[in-house]
């Protein structure tokens, strides 16, 4: 069945001619070892091919001609005998290249490790897949980031905080002894996009995960993803040695805490060798932390490194921080916690810091905090899960906006130190660098809740492998060609579509840099008029401060300030309403109705004519895709239209709905032809 359990890794057989071109090319499989991870290589190889050029590649000792070799120089003689350039490709890059040997044409696949091999394979499925020419291949990529990582806020109820695909894929109650094939393919799935490495549990963290029975469950999962060079993390609850370790405080300089958590990760790397670390989120949302005993964010989190330094761990302690007593504009509140700790972090923290200030809006300024912590490995936690963009229901491709903050230029140390050149390390030359997603993944058979979210999960792991280079249009036409189909008549017009989505939906939720206006609790749906939450900065209100003279919050020197946490540079433009870009606008500044924007139109104006704008996009989508039919399978057809029909629905509701409101502070008859909220 098409349900779309396959994801991106759907070999379905080419048309006849290129059946034939390809296959020629790769007839037979050569392994240069025999490893778990060349086995699974062989694995995939085995199925890719048949599947695409439906002949069988049968496995061979000596390669010959359209033989697929692959290995690593240290287990093949064959390969090493081929003297290729492997020394620049670290520890997980690959090599693809189309040699001879005795004359016979052969596809190498080499790496200095398995795991480099594994993805090297994986690329070359990907070029078959979108059917690139693979006949005279030379080929070197490595990542230039060390930690690909998915959090997933799975709870050990297998409910899953803010997800959107059914309950959580970890099925606590039956590990460690059951491990369905859901778990290989999930890790195949990551492999394939270079992901490696996983935080299994919800940063709301609960302390059973690191009880002994649960160490024997992360064990299990740990094994199972080894072979496919994917490290398993925990998000650590900071309380866990008054919760499960007897002890009467957590308090980080206490000797008693220090030694708990050491013997801690020494019984976690007992039974997981390769176990990857902590993430930790702390003195965030009631969630406990250094602060309750009077300590640092660095405190906490170095005292938690040295538990895990000998073993070679890492801690990813999160920036996402605002104080009930903290009376500042909540966009302001890490940078003031953590700026002045810059420095004090030890050697294997990661300070793991949000997209934007505020909270995965669908769209934020990139946050402060990348332009103010030199000193200090950042890395990029994005959200894949869409808690802020109409869950699983609305098509929204985010390749776009994460192209965007990747792109930002922080100014600091100097013009064209993008988000992508800090994260990456070569802004500040720190080597310990990554970037997170919060994983979309669930028990749905289409794992992400809707087809089309596939494409996150798809374009986070194929970002975070060199985000200076990622380029949200070639993901997204990669990802529509391997998953439906590499005809240009299907892939141009659903790129199209994918590249537009997440402006829509900005525009018919929060356009021109409102943001925070949704709806109590789930976050589904508006609700601008919401202001009776306990605290202020929970209420829309807060943000968008409509009032009789205009709309926006200003954050700048005559308000709340917050640009002065930018590099002068950044601070001017995001400062200058004349200046900065419009979509942004109302995140800056508090505007008059009836100011005049670039088109010409009053602000006013402007608003209606973005929720308008938002609300016809999606019905040009649902154009486009009546008009994919002919290239889709029924059943992914009939979903994707289904949903994109409650999100034309859905889009109405959030631009009617808020211009009914906001209409009461503008007091001003709606543009000629807009239409009535109903
Ligand atoms: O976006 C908010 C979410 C919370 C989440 C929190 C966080 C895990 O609404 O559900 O909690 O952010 O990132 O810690």
């Amino acid at each position: 069945a098409e349900d779309g359990y396959d994801l991106w890794l759907r070999y379905r057989p080419m048309p006849a001619e290129a059946r034939a071109s390809y296959g020629d090319t790769l007839r037979s499989l050569t392994p240069g070892g025999d490893s778990p991870t060349l086995m699974r290589v062989t694995a995939e190889l085995t199925r890719g091919l048949s599947g695409l050029t439906g002949r069988n590649a049968p496995i061979t000792d000596r390669p010959g001609e359209g033989a697929v070799l692959y290995g690593t120089p240290a287990t093949s003689a064959l390969i090493a005998a081929l003297d290729l350039p492997l020394s620049d490709l670290g520890e997980e890059g690959y090599l693809l290249r189309s040699v001879r040997i005795d004359g016979r044409p052969v596809t190498v696949i080499a790496g200095n490790t398995d795991v480099g091999v594994l993805y090297g394979a994986f690329e070359l499925l990907r070029r078959m897949q979108t059917r690139q020419p693979i006949a005279a291949l030379d080929v070197r990529s490595r990542p230039a980031m060390r930690l690909r990582v998915l959090n997933h806020w799975d709870n050990l109820d297998r409910t899953v905080e803010r997800g959107y695909a059914g309950q959580s894929i970890w099925d606590w109650h039956k590990l460690p002894d059951f491990r369905p094939r859901l778990y290989e393919d999930y890790a195949r799935a990551n492999a394939s996009i270079g992901v490696n490495g996983t935080v299994l549990n919800n940063v709301n963290s609960n302390a059973r995960s690191l009880t002994p029975e649960y160490i024997a469950k992360t064990a299990a999962l740990a094994e199972v993803f080894r072979p496919y060079g994917i490290r398993v993390y925990l998000s650590a609850r900071f309380s866990a040695p008054m919760e499960i370790g007897g002890l009467p405080t957590a308090d980080p300089m206490d000797p008693r805490v220090r030694a708990w958590w050491r013997a801690k990760a020494e019984e976690i790397y007992a039974a997981i060798p390769d176990f990857g670390g902590f993430l930790v989120k702390a003195n965030s949302e009631g969630q406990p932390g250094p602060q309750d005993f009077g300590r640092t964010h660095a405190d906490g989190a170095n005292m938690l490194a040295e538990a895990l330094a000998p073993h070679g761990g890492v801690v990813m302690w999160r920036a996402f921080v605002y104080a009930a007593e903290n009376p500042e504009d909540r966009h302001k509140q890490a940078n003031l916690e953590f700026e002045p700790l810059d420095g004090e972090f030890a050697e294997n923290v990661l300070v793991q810091v949000k997209n934007g200030a505020i909270d995965f809006q669908p769209r934020e300024p990139f946050h402060p905090l990348f332009g103010a912590m030199p000193r200090t490995p950042l890395m990029l936690e994005l959200q894949i899960t869409k808690e802020y963009l109409g869950f699983a229901t609305h098509l929204a491709y985010l390749g776009t906006m994460w192209e965007e903050v990747l792109r930002a230029d922080t100014w600091c140390p100097s013009q064209g130190s993008t988000v992508a050149k800090v994260i990456d390390g070569t802004a500040f030359g720190h080597r310990l660098t990554g970037m997170a997603g919060v994983a979309n993944i669930g028990s749905d058979r289409n794992w992400s809740g809707s087809h089309f979210d596939q494409a996150n999960w798809y374009a986070f792991g194929r970002m975070a492998w060199d985000p200076q280079a990622a380029d949200a249009e070639t993901i997204a036409r990669e990802w529509a060609a391997m998953t439906f189909t590499p005809d240009p008549r299907f892939v141009e017009p659903a790129v199209t579509m994918m590249m537009g989505s997440r402006q829509a939906v900005v525009d018919y939720m929060t356009p021109l840099g409102l943001h925070h206006l949704m709806a109590t609790g789930h976050h589904y749906g508006p609700g601008p008029w919401v202001d009776d939450l306990a605290r202020p900065e929970w209420n829309p209100v807060y943000y968008h401060r409509a009032n009789a003279e205009g709309i926006g919050f200003d954050r700048t020197a005559s308000g709340s300030n917050a640009v002065a946490q930018y590099a002068p540079e950044v601070a001017a433009r995001f400062g200058d309403p004349d200046v900065v870009e419009e979509d942004l606008l109302l995140w800056f500044h508090h505007v008059p109705w009836d100011r005049r924007m670039r088109s010409g139109r009053t602000l006013w104006e402007e608003l209606v004519g973005r929720y308008d704008r938002g609300v016809a996009t999606v019905g040009e989508m649902q154009d486009t895709w009546a008009r994919l039919r002919p290239f889709v399978d029924d059943q992914r057809f009939e979903e994707v239209a289904a949903f994109l029909s409650i999100q034309k629905e859905e889009a109405r509701w959030w631009r009617d709905a808020s211009i009914a409101y906001f209409r009461v502070f503008a007091d001003r008859p709606l543009p000629e032809g807009a239409r009535e909220p109903e």
